[in-house]
């Protein structure tokens, strides 16, 4: 971790620029008639999970450039996740991968606590094998034509509830690499049934108080189709499984222009929006950090959330997904946080009574124009007076580089070449 004073210093040197700042934008925002200080409130109220696989350095899959001082277990990977929430203040919560951080439940619960983190949803893995696995995943997991291999990954989805429930998560996560690399390899249908057969084995075994999420993905690893392949399959499964389970959106996960917002809009109307993976991209399943790309999609995605606050019910998942290969990625992640933040901040500065009048009176110029006036708004000191106030930095990469952080733990650590990276 990294001590209070190194954070104190660097909060020193720019609190009286940032505290202007703030000032000038809560005059500029009071002619808005809207009160800064419950813009912070609510931004600072709120929270997105890192995903523990998020901390190593992630690869292509035409290689891996290790970075210095990876983590070499789960236990690496909260050291690093607690230096990311000490700065930020807006990742109180770290969602496991299993089996890459399996460990006793005893000794996650501890280490959590140690660096002041909770657990958020889990994670299964069935799209690579283990050691010592029976069947293989090469042609499938939930999906696949073997009554063995499906059973194997049914057990290991609830070992992962099973070790969740005893960490405090509430909610699995449900990726799979299943589908087809060539047309006729597979029986669209009977697959998919295979896979509904064995979802609904799982969520047998989901306890009353823990949602089940899906993840769509149009391709990759399987490159010619995927069993749960857009928001259409994903929503026919989680209607199909019953009210615990509901759709996870990965912004990577779409065609390029995908309206994602509008699937947002339509999954929070009939109750199925469970969470999000966040990430940008500009081509693919790029997992870029979150806002790099394009940051005005993450606003329009909030702008859906902040539409639906309120709603009976509603409360989805928020956690990054990004994978790293040419940054320190405790930087990237704390740089996600804040542009996920922004996103919200921004969000709720839109005046929502005048955007229905101008929708209604169709007046698309100004219903436009006043969406966008919640976007141009630059909210960065609501968003540094939060991180300080709550003990956080001003600027959190500036005081991670001053701290020493990532020398220290790169003395401390050798170089690994086998930690996962994983492009999910
Ligand atoms: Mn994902």
């Amino acid at each position: 971790m990294i001590a209070q004073d190194i954070i104190d210093r660097t909060n020193a040197d720019r609190a009286r620029a940032m505290t202007a700042d703030y000032a000038a934008l809560g005059d500029h925002l009071s002619r808005r008639g809207i009160e800064i200080d419950a813009v912070k409130a609510r931004v600072a109220a709120y929270g997105v999970a890192i995903p523990s696989w998020g901390v190593g350095t992630g690869g292509t899959r035409f290689a891996r450039f290790p970075g210095e001082g990876e983590p070499r277990h789960i236990f690496d990977k909260l050291d690093d996740c607690g230096v990311i929430q000490q700065l930020t203040r807006a990742t109180p919560t770290v969602s496991l991968h299993i089996p890459w951080d399996k460990q006793p439940a005893a000794d996650l619960n501890a280490k959590a606590e140690e660096v002041g983190l909770g657990f958020d949803a889990m994670n299964s893995n069935t799209f690579q094998d283990q050691p010592q696995q029976p069947s293989s995943y090469k042609y499938g997991s939930l999906s696949h034509t073997d009554a063995a291999t499906r059973r194997q990954a049914v057990d290991h989805n609830i070992e992962c509830i099973e070790l969740g429930q005893q960490i405090g998560s509430k909610a699995l996560t449900v990726w799979i690499g299943d589908g087809s690399n060539f047309p006729g390899q597979a029986n669209f249908t009977r697959q998919f049934e295979r896979y509904l057969e064995a979802m609904k084995s799982i969520y047998a075994k989901l306890p009353d108080d823990w949602r089940l999420l899906t993840e769509h993905k149009m391709y990759e690893p399987a490159f010619y189709s995927t069993v749960v392949q857009d928001w259409g399959t994903n929503y026919l499964i989680a209607k199909e499984l019953g009210d615990k389970a509901q759709c996870l959106v990965d912004l990577g996960h779409h065609a390029p222009n995908v309206n994602i917002e509008m699937i947002v809009a339509r999954l929070i109307q009939f109750g199925k929006l469970g969470g999000f993976h966040f990430n940008d991209s500009k081509y693919g399943d790029d997992d870029l950090d979150t806002g790099s790309i394009d940051p005005f999609r993450l606003f329009l995605v909030f702008n859906e959330l902040v539409d639906a606050e309120g709603t009976p019910g509603f409360s989805p998942a928020h956690m990054l997904d990004q994978s790293h290969n040419v940054t320190d990625p405790i930087e990237s992640l704390m740089s996600s946080a804040n542009e996920v933040r922004r996103a919200y901040a921004q969000a709720l500065l839109v005046d929502r009574a005048a955007l229905e009048g101008f929708q209604d009176g169709n007046d698309a110029m100004m219903a436009a124009q006043t969406l966008k006036a919640g976007f141009r708004t630059d909210v960065e000191p609501i968003l540094a007076m939060a991180r300080m106030e709550a003990g956080g930095a001003i600027d959190p990469i500036a005081t991670f580089r001053a701290s020493g952080y990532r020398a220290k733990v790169a003395a401390e650590r050798p170089r690994v070449s086998g930690a996962g990276g994983g492009i999910v």
